[in-house]
């Protein structure tokens, strides 16, 4: 096999590995957890591939000292891992759950014993089902981000884990992905809660935002000494053409993925090209004074998702009616023009595109915090060697040349200051279940057995050859 070489980044570039608490906790109804919405999603029958759920998921509930060990050989400088609001909060509001507390508690604490440094995400997508069940009474369509006392509760739940925590995170993530959770949940239906909404999903959005706010607010507050960022999944994304309609197209694909976030957050406003693609839905009655302001709290740092390049064409709305449309039935089709190199989810491997992307958003917000990766990585089907052995060259290379392209983007000024891969181990990939691994250690779904991969020990030299590169020898 072909080992491609060490990617090289710079002095002080820092390295870690991620995880989300559904994809692998399990022990969903242990020791006083509450149910959330991918419980109810991953029960419901047809959502998830072969009817997967997080039940069991890897089991990190009771293997985290195990897992904490794997961090200490891969030799990270950091883990990104979620914390479970359901488990903090079984009711999402009111009574505090002392043993949920407890287990990241003992957590953060092995961690920091193994000498890797916690980067907290508060929401993973796990909202407590209590908050979804429309007891709000605020919005037709349900709860759930789409009514305002949703974000409120999160700040609630960002002050609890502030508090306890406060002292020992590094790194504060308020949200991962609001884009998946808006319109992959509210709009597509493929994530939980499942829905096709329109105006629910562009209210969802909006209400993310300001929990994001909110909870920046919460953790200052609290003094909690960690940095405080959010993480997008901003996309790189090509027209399919020069041709105007498809120019059009590109602009609506990135006012839905990209600008609904980075303009709010980074820009002080909503985006420009909004009445050209939902027609009116955007700018509902959920918006009120004062919540730019809240949004465009100033950040320490913009958390970046990649994992593949997209293009579009124009195309005809599945839906005639504006008003019954979806939020993301934008007229746009997704094209894959990028070869024959995928993974097995499907993406294009497209290296560059992470350059692009990283350069896009240097030129477009200057004044916008620096960026941590934190994901980055590839499915793959791992091959199983007689002597035990789990080779992944394909994940190896993905990594190599993402980092490769990291480094390309900073040599043209971007500001990107670490790196997660995703994921540390085998995981519950959503509504793709359990035959998606992204792990750097292989998960054995039977017997739990964690087996480190070809990639692991990999990544491990990588990180130890940039120690010994970059830092002063020991005198
Ligand atoms: C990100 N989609 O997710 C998430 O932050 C991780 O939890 C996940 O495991 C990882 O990327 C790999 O997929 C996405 O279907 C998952 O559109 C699915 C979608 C998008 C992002």
């Amino acid at each position: 096999m072909n080992i491609p070489p060490f990617p090289v980044l710079p002095a002080g570039f820092r390295f870690g590995a991620a995880t989300s608490a559904y994809q692998i906790e399990g022990a969903h109804d242990e020791d006083g957890r509450g149910a959330s919405i991918w419980d109810t999603f991953s029960h419901t029958p047809g959502r998830t591939r072969a009817g997967a759920t997080g039940d069991t998921a890897a089991d990190h509930y009771h293997r985290h000292r195990e897992d904490v060990a794997l961090l200490r050989g891969l030799g990270v400088d950091t883990y990104r891992f979620s914390i479970s609001w359901p488990r903090l909060l079984p009711q999402g509001v009111g009574p505090v759950n002392a043993k949920g507390l407890d287990f990241y508690d003992r957590l953060i604490d092995d961690l920091l014993a193994a000498g890797v440094a916690p980067a907290v995400t508060l929401y993973h997508w796990d909202l407590p089902q209590a908050l979804e069940t429309p007891v709000h009474g605020g919005a037709d369509a349900g709860g759930g981000w789409r009514v305002r006392e949703t974000a409120e509760a999160f700040a609630a739940y960002a002050a609890l884990a502030a508090d306890r925590y406060g002292d020992r995170v590094e790194r504060w993530i308020t949200l991962n992905e609001p884009y998946c959770s808006a319109f992959v949940g509210h709009a597509e239906g493929r994530h939980a809660p499942g829905t096709q909404e329109g105006r629910g999903a562009l209210a969802a959005a909006h209400h993310l935002l300001i929990g994001h706010g909110l909870a920046v607010h919460a953790l200052r507050a609290a003094g909690v000494v960690g940095e405080i960022g959010i993480t997008l999944n901003p996309d790189r994304i090509h027209a399919a053409s020069d041709r105007p309609e498809d120019i059009a197209a590109l602009r609506r694909a990135e006012t839905l993925h990209n600008d609904i976030w980075t303009e709010p957050l980074f820009a002080g406003r909503y985006p420009a090209h909004e009445a050209e693609t939902w027609a009116g839905l955007a700018d509902g009655p959920w918006r009120l004074p004062g919540d730019l302001d809240l949004i465009g709290t100033p950040l320490d740092f913009l958390g970046v998702n990649f994992y593949r390049p997209l293009t579009v064409a124009a195309a005809p709305h599945r839906v005639a009616d504006p008003e019954q449309r979806t939020a993301v039935d934008i007229g746009v089709a997704e094209l894959d023009p990028y070869g024959t190199r995928h993974t097995t989810m499907g993406w294009p491997v497209v290296p560059s595109a992470f350059t692009e992307l990283l350069c896009q958003l240097h030129v477009r917000y200057p004044q916008s915090p620096p960026i941590w990766i934190t994901e980055n990585g590839s499915a793959e089907a791992d091959t199983v060697a007689p002597d035990g052995r789990i080779h992944d060259p394909d994940r190896i290379g993905y990594l190599a040349e993402h980092l490769a392209a990291v480094a390309d983007a900073m040599a043209a000024g971007a500001d990107v200051r670490g790196y997660y891969a995703w994921s540390l181990l085998d995981n519950f990939e959503w509504a793709r279940g359990y035959d998606q691994r992204f792990g750097l250690v292989h998960v054995d779904y039977d017997t739990l057995t964690r087996t480190p991969k070809d990639s692991y020990h990999w990544y491990r030299g990588l990180i130890s050859a940039h120690r010994a590169r970059t830092e002063e020898p020991a005198r």
